[in-house]
């Protein structure tokens, strides 16, 4: 028998950087066929590579019965069932830090392109427009202040480039962040009603869905710009369409969506945001680096050395041992 672990792979993870590294050493099963493969060898699964496309469940985990690992790829693992893994014993690893000033630069540049309405100038030039009047007179960063909605090392990373422009920057988190200079709101109404610009740099799942809803357009009010760099499931969707659409806030601007990849028709038709395709991240530089920690994961972990980045709900050594 091959002595090799049995490693599912709920897709395709990076396969110039992850799978030929992992190749040598394990097993690859799943891939395209994750439900086959679950069924055939699920008992011989021993860890899960995943990018998040398909959740991976606490029922998932049942049918993996020798599953010790869970190594995500993405410092966001809210399609991971983090805590179910707890119970079960089984680590989660992500890919956190790497990523950290690819994703901070993106920020500042959907932001700028929001503010100063940079796709919609490119598209005014390329439909011959110039030619018969400037392209209108728009907003500024200049008289604005930042309210950041979450502050770990990402949002850390944002803040020091808001400060280098000179921005006046506050958040919220549940907790203060350590060693940050910033106004601290434990209440993120009242940050959205004290600052005009919104930033969402916070982890999804359960705890945060929604967070971003009506209330809170109305309280950033008609000059608000909300840029999401997080997750979809952070902002009740159709409250912010509507609040485009009634010019409760001004512009948004959107890396993320609740239903990746698709993006409602209310957003692609308006004007007044800039949407991505989930690009955050996506540099051949730094996602080498992701799919380098995801491969250090599990080679730390099936050579007994434990994991590199655990997440907060498996630390490693565990808790009590
Ligand atoms: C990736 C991300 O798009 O790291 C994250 O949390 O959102 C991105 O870097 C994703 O995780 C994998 O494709």
């Amino acid at each position: 028998a091959d002595p090799r672990p049995v490693l599912l792979l709920t897709g395709t993870i990076m396969d110039k950087v992850v799978e030929p590294q992992l190749m040598p050493q394990f097993q690859l099963i799943g891939g395209d066929d994750v439900e086959g493969a679950v069924a055939a060898h699920g008992a011989a699964v021993r860890g899960v590579v995943t990018r998040g496309r398909l959740p991976v469940t606490d029922a998932l985990m049942a049918r993996l019965p020798k599953l010790e690992i869970v190594a995500n790829f993405g410092v966001g693992y809210d399609t991971v069932d983090a805590a179910a893994a707890a119970r079960r014993g089984v680590v989660v690893t992500n890919t956190p830090d790497v990523l950290n000033e690819e994703v901070a630069d993106l920020t500042l540049g959907l932001l700028l392109a929001t503010v100063r309405e940079i796709p919609q100038s490119d598209r005014y030039l390329r439909a011959g427009k110039w030619a018969s009047a400037p392209f209108p007179l728009g907003a500024t960063l200049r008289d604005r202040s930042v309210g950041l909605v979450g502050m770990g090392r990402i949002g850390q990373a944002i803040a020091r480039r808001l400060a280098a422009f000179g921005l006046p920057i506050a958040y919220h988190s549940r907790n203060p962040a350590p060693d940050v200079p910033y106004r601290h709101y434990p209440n993120l109404a009242d940050l959205a009603r004290d600052v005009d610009t919104l930033i969402l740099i916070l982890p999804g799942g359960p705890a945060t869905r929604g967070l971003v809803d009506a209330e809170i357009l109305a309280a950033l009010g008609p000059r608000g710009i909300l840029i999401n760099v997080a997750r979809g499931s952070v902002v009740d969707e159709p409250a912010l369409i509507a609040a485009l659409e009634a010019g409760t806030i001004l512009a948004a601007g959107l890396d993320v969506f609740a239903d990746e990849p698709n993006v409602p028709e209310a957003l692609r038709a308006r004007d007044n945001v800039v949407l991505l395709p989930h690009v955050g991240s996506a540099t051949h530089f730094t996602r080498a680096a992701m799919g380098q920690l995801v491969v250090d994961n599990l080679r730390a972990w099936f050579k007994g050395a434990g994991p590199v980045t655990p997440v907060a709900e498996t630390p490693w050594p565990p808790r009590g041992a």
